[in-house]
Formats: C-alpha cells, sequence, structure tokens
C-alpha cells in the first residue's frame, strides 16, 4: 500500500477503488491489514497500529483517535482489530464509497 504523506482516508479510498475496482480494493486492505498487525498476534493493537501509522502517512494521528479507531473497529471486544474487523472498519470509515458495503460485509 503506497500513501503519500497527509492523504486522507477519504481522499484516498475513492481514488483507489476507482483505480483498483472493488476486489483490487479488498485485496489492498488486506495488505493494509498486514502492515499494520502485530506480526506475533496476527492482530492489529493499539501498539501495532501506533508504530505502523506512519507506514500508512497516518502519523499525525493523536493517541485519542487511534483508540476510537480501535474501539470503533472492535465488533468481538477482544481489544484488538482482526482482518475482518478491519475490513469493515475501513469500509464504515469511507461512507458512499460502494453501493452495498454492507451486502459485502455480510458475505464474508
Ligand atoms: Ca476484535
Amino acid at each position: 500500500m503506497e500513501v503519500e504523506g497527509g492523504v486522507q482516508f477519504e481522499d484516498y479510498f475513492p481514488s483507489m477503488i476507482e483505480r483498483l475496482g472493488a476486489e483490487g480494493f479488498i485485496v489492498e486492505l488486506c495488505n493494509g491489514f498486514h502492515l499494520l498487525m502485530d506480526v506475533e498476534k496476527g492482530l492489529i493493537t493499539f501498539e501495532s497500529l501506533r508504530r505502523n501509522t506512519i507506514l500508512l502517512g497516518l502519523q499525525d494521528m493523536g493517541d485519542d483517535e487511534l483508540v476510537c479507531m480501535l474501539s470503533e473497529g472492535d465488533l468481538d471486544g477482544d481489544g484488538a482489530l482482526n482482518q475482518m474487523e478491519f475490513c469493515i472498519l475501513m469500509f464504515r470509515l469511507s461512507p458512499g464509497l460502494m453501493d452495498g458495503p454492507k451486502q459485502w460485509v455480510e458475505e464474508i
């Protein structure tokens, strides 16, 4: 996943979907997950997120925002994001990107 410094999600994702198509976008999301995750746990934790946000050009995000992002995306309440939770969160952070994000979420 290549991100220029300071690019925001809302600017970045629509053009990415346009370029890659929905399927390619999902592949990129999975790549993003692997960039951000804690390798030993296979999950995105606060620590792994904080360590790796710079890779996504999100180094300006504060701890509060990271905590918020984690709690927003954490569906099973274990305090970390697994791959599915991360993908769902990314879709939710990108409102109006696709016609059927909910449908897609139900399929996985
Ligand atoms: Ca979780």
